[in-house]
């Protein structure tokens, strides 16, 4: 570690922004020219890093950013960011003027909603929306032509209002069966077809439909999982047009290494028994950290070598067993490269019996995050301090 002096354990995110940068290059020569990638940069850059993630994906090529709801905007905004800015899920009406003040694109699929923004809009301020057709994933949406048609009229009639964009989102796009996706696919073009006038943006690919099916992705695509270097289904892997990189490792070192004898017991419960001399190391990473109990047993990197967790994972340290005696300060990693091992987001997916989106957005903001370029240390987030 070359700088130390913005946090005091030996515990931190590495993410590869060159990582991210090839990945969105990739995606981006995929595709045809005038279409444009709103990279989704919600759950804090799904626990990469929301600023530091949006700034390299912007300069790989993308042109938008999209987060869940307002107040991740609004921290973007806040943290210099001045590229569009979409938030995908539901807002409030009593907060459009601030959306509009923040030039921040807002997420629109009810009459009501927009009956009652309409009274909390300055006369003289602009608010740019995407309307949310609900095709089948059944969470937000207008589903219907008629009120379809209806919404738009309402919208058309009201200048403070832009209606610049349309969008449906697929639940099953990387699924190999695709005959749901090619019903909400149809159902789509159908309702789009009601439309008087075309917004300027009409997308509904995320990652697994952007590198599957390019003939629809319209004139824009939301990149999620696939810029952050993963998969977005194990099914799918193979038919991933290109290699992709993973951005994000997890890293510590030892701070303790001892000797245990035939019958010495490890961590709470001291359900771990040794069977005879052996040798366990302490590493400063627990259940708060997102290294949450179910990973026991799951194997880590120390020098390069597997070794397994033992005994209960406990709130900020876990121990491991170790093939023998190895130095304090020896690095750890648990999820990344370090020599010739590998230890991937899906395979700790695979331990946690969920899906590789799960793994780094649930390792919380008391890991600080440290970005590196050309394999140089180009930025540190401590949340703690
Ligand atoms: N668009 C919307 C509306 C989304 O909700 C998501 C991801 C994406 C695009 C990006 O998808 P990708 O990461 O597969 O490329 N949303 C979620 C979610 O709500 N749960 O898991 C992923």
């Amino acid at each position: 570690m070359e700088d130390r002096s913005f946090f005091y354990r030996d515990t931190w995110v590495e993410v590869d922004l060159d990582c991210i940068h090839t990945n969105v290059s990739s995606v981006k020569k995929l595709l045809p020219n005038e279409v444009e990638i709103i990279a989704v940069v919600k759950a804090n850059a799904y626990g990469h890093g929301d600023v530091q993630v949006a700034r390299e994906a912007l300069a790989a090529g993308a042109t938008y950013l999209a987060v869940a709801f307002m107040d991740e905007a609004i921290t973007l905004r806040k943290k210099g960011i001045i590229a569009p800015i979409l938030v995908l899920g539901a807002s409030r009406a009593e907060d459009v003027q601030m959306a509009a003040d923040s030039r921040i694109t807002l997420t629109v699929f009810q009459k009501d909603w927009l009956l009652e923004a309409q009274k909390h809009l300055k006369t003289d301020s602009r608010l740019s929306v995407h309307i949310k057709l609900d095709t089948g994933m059944g969470r937000l949406g207008i589903s219907s032509k008629n009120e379809l048609a209806d919404f738009e009229e309402l919208l058309a009639l009201d200048q403070r209002f832009n209606l610049e964009g349309i969008f449906t989102h697929f639940a099953t796009a990387d699924e190999l069966n695709q005959s749901y996706f090619n019903q909400q696919f149809a159902l789509f073009q159908e309702l789009i077809s009601v439309l008087k006038v075309r917004p300027k943006y009409v997308h509904c690919s995320n990652s697994a439909a952007t590198l599957r099916f390019q003939s629809g992705v319209y004139n824009a695509v939301r990149l999620g999982i696939a810029m952050y270097g993963l998969t977005p289904s194990l099914e799918m892997e193979p038919e991933i047009p290109f290699s992709l990189n993973e951005a994000f490792s997890l890293r510590s070192k030892l701070v303790h290494v001892k000797q245990l004898h035939k019958g010495d017991k490890i961590s709470y419960g001291a359900t771990y028994e040794a069977s005879g001399d052996e040798w366990i190391g302490t590493v400063p990473v627990g259940y708060a950290d997102g290294w949450i109990r179910k990973l026991q047993g799951q194997e880590v990197l120390v020098n390069g070598m597997r070794v397994p967790i033992v005994g209960r994972i406990c709130m900020d340290q876990l121990m491991v067993q170790l093939p023998h005696e190895i130095p304090v300060g020896t690095n750890v990693t648990l999820i990344g490269k370090e020599k010739n091992q590998f230890i991937s987001i899906n395979e700790i997916a695979k331990k946690l019996e969920t899906i590789n989106y799960e793994v780094p957005c649930i390792i919380t903001n008391r890991v600080p995050r440290l970005y590196k370029k050309d394999g140089k240390i180009v930025e540190l987030k401590n949340y703690l301090l």
